[in-house]
């Protein structure tokens, strides 16, 4: 049986697998924060682990890996979406206030860092 020159000519291109470089794990681009939404980050600078609040309202007891481990945040929320840190020192003493559209970063001497234990999210 002849076959036609068709199939005897057809070259297979073998699909070779395309490589993309995307890491399984990339480490989160600095800052990376969708809008209307309030991020919290164990590293300074947006960086490290990342947290996002679902919504507005409180937030305790914090997971374990946050708590006490929070050095910067992002607040993308709305306009009235203001951020409140707190720390337990015998009650809840407020650290920080972040206002909608603004990222704070707390160097490693700096009071609010790596202490808060409780989150409010004005709606
Ligand atoms: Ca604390």
């Amino acid at each position: 049986m002849r076959r036609p020159w068709s199939a005897v000519l057809s070259v297979l291109i073998a699909a070779t697998p395309f490589l993309v470089s995307t890491p399984a794990r990339a480490a989160a681009l600095a800052w990376e924060c969708d809008p209307g939404y309030s991020c919290y980050y164990t590293g300074s600078s947006g960086t490290g682990s990342r947290w996002v609040a679902p919504y507005a309202g409180c937030y305790y007891p914090l997971e374990s890996w946050l708590r006490d481990n929070i050095s910067s945040v992002t607040n993308r929320g709305h306009s009235r979406a203001t951020v409140h840190l707190y720390n337990w020192v015998g009650y809840w003493e407020e650290i920080a206030t972040i206002a909608p559209g603004t990222s704070v970063s707390y160097g490693s001497g700096a009071y609010a860092n790596n202490k808060t234990d409780f989150i409010c999210i004005d709606s």
